[in-house]
Order: structure tokens, then sequence, then C-alpha cells
């Protein structure tokens, strides 16, 4: 075995390993295994990156029977050293995932994210019940998250954007232009070594310019906008992560037309947490803030404390929530019935091939 020295940067540390991930190892995994980091996936086939560099791994073997133990971009699996045959899924430290519309499962977005920036322009993308959205996301996989307003150079009526998020003080505000690089320094910090960041955000809003930029390097393939609806194109095809030189890692993704929210209460209770707090003070525990005697959150909104669109699509998601938690507690109940009648198939075939045995 070679042995390495001591101050050469480690390909795994900056890959994203972690003790959270090293811990997960046995003795016989640590000698007849290594880890690689899924940086694309593809239909049948996954591009990982490890110790020894990139490859590709086909995942359509019965590991990933499970549509929900199927890998997804960021996540970390054990291949055997030899056979280059992936074992299993390390245990993921976060989880992205939406409601595709009309979807009866969950889609994974991306796993083993540390901060995500929320990206937005300066122009009619800009959207808080939107970033709301994301922000739900973000709050329950637990990352760290920053709002990145792209095109400033474009706008210069930059207050309208800024004051419409001094209600968020706990989301840090930047305003960039995504082509010039010296304006993306404060964007460093949340890039460092080691560090998996998730750009999220609509299409054409500047996504792929800040890894471009960021990288220093053309690493993903731009587009141009349609002047008439501040709309951009798909360009992104596929989600990927990109190592970017001297930093951390960075996803990109084409613009997710629904970013469905499941499985997030947390999540959005720390996103609206001013909402839940003044809900405490209601005077009916089961106040629906309308028109009830009382309410503190109607109060809020006269007084101008509170916006009647914070409300509005607090309550919105909520019923998304609730709705789509639903669909996926039923498709868990439907899936856990079907293997149960499989089991019970399969045993009573064995019973009847042993007493025909006898
Ligand atoms: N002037 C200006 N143009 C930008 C900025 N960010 C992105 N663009 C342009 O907006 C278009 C869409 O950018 P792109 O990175 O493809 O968006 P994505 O869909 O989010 O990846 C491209 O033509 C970019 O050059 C910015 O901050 N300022
Ligand atoms: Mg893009
Ligand atoms: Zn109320």
């Amino acid at each position: 075995m070679q042995q390495k020295s001591a101050s050469a940067p480690s390909p795994l540390r900056q890959l994203g390993w972690k003790p959270f991930f090293q811990q997960q190892l046995s003795l016989d995994e640590l000698n007849d295994c290594v880890p690689v980091r899924v940086m694309a996936v593809h239909r049948s086939q996954i591009e990982v990156s490890g110790e020894e560099g990139e490859e590709p791994v086909l995942v359509n073997g019965s590991l990933f029977e499970d549509a929900a133990e199927k890998p997804t971009v960021g996540d970390w699996l054990l291949l055997d050293r030899e056979t280059r045959k992936p074992q299993r899924r390390l245990e993921r430290s976060s989880l992205f995932r939406r409601m595709a519309p009309g979807a009866k499962q969950a889609q994974l977005i991306a796993a083993n994210i540390d901060n995500v920036l929320i990206v937005s322009s300066c122009n009619n993308d800009f959207n808080l019940s939107r970033i709301e959205r994301y922000l739900a996301l973000v709050r329950e996989a637990g990352c760290r998250a920053c709002l990145v307003l792209t095109k400033a150079d474009l706008s210069d009526n930059h207050e309208q954007y800024t004051d419409a998020l001094k209600k968020h003080r706990d989301l840090p505000l930047i305003l960039v232009n995504a082509l010039d690089p010296t304006t993306l320094e404060p964007l460093r910090d949340y890039c460092r070594n080691g560090e998996t960041v998730a750009l999220l955000g609509s299409s054409g809003v500047g996504k792929s310019t800040l890894l471009n930029s960021l990288a220093g390097q053309v690493l993903a393939a731009t587009s141009g906008i349609r002047e008439d609806d501040s709309k951009g194109r798909h360009t992104t095809r596929h989600r990927a992560l990109y190592a970017i030189p001297e930093g951390g890692l960075l996803l990109d993704s084409p613009g997710m037309r629904e970013l469905g929210l499941a499985d997030v209460s947390e999540g959005l209770a720390a996103t609206f947490a001013d909402i839940g707090k003044l809900a405490a003070k209601c005077r009916f525990a089961d106040c629906a803030h309308e028109s009830e005697p009382g309410c503190a959150v109607q109060a809020a909104i006269d007084s101008g404390a509170l916006d009647e669109r914070r409300l509005r699509n607090w309550q919105k998601l909520e019923r998304e929530v609730a709705r789509n938690s639903k669909t996926l507690a039923e498709t868990r109940a439907d899936d856990r019935a079907f293997s149960q009648f499989v089991r019970k198939v399969v045993q009573e075939q064995a019973r009847l091939r042993k007493s025909g045995e006898e």
C-alpha cells in the first residue's frame, strides 16, 4: 500500500467525506470496500467519484430495487474494492425530496447537502412565497441557507427586494452579478473545501452561471433568457455535483417547475415560527385565523406586523404538506400490504413443495 503524505489534501475530504460517514463502516468494510460519492445519476448508471477518481457504476442490480433505496446525487456508496460493485449506501446526513405533481412517491433530489444557496433574481422571478417554500425544505433538512439575488447589475431598485426580506432576519442575503466573480466573494464562505452546496431556484435565475463563475471555468451550460416573461429556458438537463477548485462541491440542477412539499412539518414550522407564536396567543386553540374573535394572527395583520400574503402561503403549504404526507403514508401502507402478500405466497409455495417432497 502506498503511504500518503500527511500534508496532501485527501481527495475524500474534498469530496465531502466526514466522520459521520466514516463511523458507519465496519472493520470488514474498511478492508474490502472503498467509499465513493454519487456525482450524477442517469437511468441505469451513475457517475461516482472517490480516492481513485471518477468511474461509472451500474445500478440496475437487486441492491437498488426499492425506489426509496436508489442512490441520489450526493449519496455515499461502498464499492467492493475488487469488483467495483456497489455493496451498500451509507446513511444520509440530510436528504432533499419533493412531491412531483400527481406522483404517489417522493422524488429524491439530493443527499448529504451542507449548505443551500436559494437563488432568485432581481426581476419578475422574485417571489417571496416561493422562497418560503424552499426554506421549509432547507430547514427540515437542517442545512445552512443563504439567499442569493442575482442580476443585481440589471436592477436599480434593490430595496424592493431587500425590504421584502426584512422579516427573514435569519436568512442572510447576498446581492450578486453572477457573471462577475468579484461580487461572489461573500459566497465563498458557503463553498469551503469539503462542503456540499445545493443551488435551488427557478430556471434562468443564474444557477449554472454562479457555478461557472465560482469555479473559474465553464462546468455547466447556461442559457439566454426570454426577455418578455423573465423566465429562462431549461439548459441544465440533469442534476450533478461539480467540484470547484479550492472549494466545495456544487449541485446544479434543472429548475423544478413544481417543488411539492411532503414530510416537512418541522421545516414549515421553523420557517413560519412568527405565525406559530402568534397563533399560540389566539383565544381559541383551534382558531382558523379568519374572523374568530381574539385572533392574534388577524390582529397582527391589521396592525401591519404580518403580511396577509405570508399567512395565506403558510396555510397553503400546511395543506399541501398534510395532503402529500397522507399520500406517502398510503403508498407506504400499500407497499407493506403487497410485500406481506408476496411473503405469504412464497411461504405457501415452500410449504406445498415441502409437503410434496415428504
Ligand atoms: N446580467 C446578468 N446576467 C445573468 C446573471 N446571472 C445569470 N445571468 C444570465 O441569465 C441567463 C440564465 O442563466 P443560467 O445560469 O443558465 O440560469 P439557470 O437556469 O438558473 O442555470 C444567462 O444568459 C446568464 O448569462 C447576472 O447576475 N447578471
Ligand atoms: Mg442551469
Ligand atoms: Zn387566530
